[in-house]
């Protein structure tokens, strides 16, 4: 018998022309209100809401459908430590040697610097990982295809899915990642992407008086 591959789309919703446009304008006026945080509270966060963000993150389009992509979430308090004292020993390594003064200039207005108390405070730091392969049931190596396309899309997803739920974020990159292998124990097929620091906003909280390009900046119709 031939395998059935395909389904109806039967979730798909069309929307009357109307709904469409106000549901577009009030999503863009949701998602303009996303600022990233630096100061966080310690306050905690259900994880339960944690996880249905990374479910909405996890139906993200991927390469071939392969998913290449690792969440971990921290909360334990000595691992954010960890992850804290060993980031700042990359940062301060970063802002005094390997970066250049014009990287180091088009960072001030942002304010950032090598010491990351939020690593300690925030109650969630989500880990990603890019999976560059993986291995079949019989241990050959697997290919992965556009994989940073791919945990990307999913990456932004979840900004999202945090910030509709009414949680803030910082997008991490420590300076140099690998460190985050050794500290959560991660196969070397996994590199580090990306630290999403997630909870709620310290009470005095402050956000760089900066801009998003307009429209016209940014996109052309041809
Ligand atoms: N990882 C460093 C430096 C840094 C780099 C960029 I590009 C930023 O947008 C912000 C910071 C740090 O987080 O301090």
């Amino acid at each position: 018998m031939v395998e059935n591959k395909f389904l109806t789309l039967s979730d798909y919703c069309e929307y009357p022309e109307a709904e469409m446009k106000r549901r577009a304008s009030e999503f863009y006026k949701e998602m303009i209100r996303r600022r990233t945080v630096r100061h966080f509270s310690d306050r905690p966060v259900d994880r339960s809401v944690i996880e249905d963000c990374l479910r909405t993150a996890s139906t993200a389009p991927s390469g071939a459908n392969q998913q290449p992509w690792s969440f971990i979430v921290v909360s334990d308090l000595t691992v954010k430590r960890r992850i804290r004292e060993a980031a700042e020993k990359v940062e301060q390594e970063f802002y005094s040697k390997d970066a250049t003064k014009k990287w180091v200039k088009d960072l001030d207005h942002l304010g950032t610097v090598p010491s990351k108390p939020f690593l300690e405070s925030a109650p969630y730091l989500i880990v990603i990982f890019s999976k560059l392969y993986d291995y079949s049931s019989t241990g050959e190596k697997k290919r992965h295809y556009y994989v940073f396309e791919s945990v990307g899309i999913a990456t932004g997803m979840l900004i999202t899915a945090i910030h509709h739920a009414g949680l803030v974020l910082l997008t991490y990159t420590p300076s140099k990642m690998r460190f985050l292998n050794k500290i959560l124990s991660r196969p070397s097929n996994e590199k580090p992407f990306m630290i999403l620091v997630a909870g709620y906003p310290a009470g005095d909280a402050v956000v760089p008086a900066i801009q998003k390009k307009s429209l016209q900046e940014i996109a052309t119709f041809i």
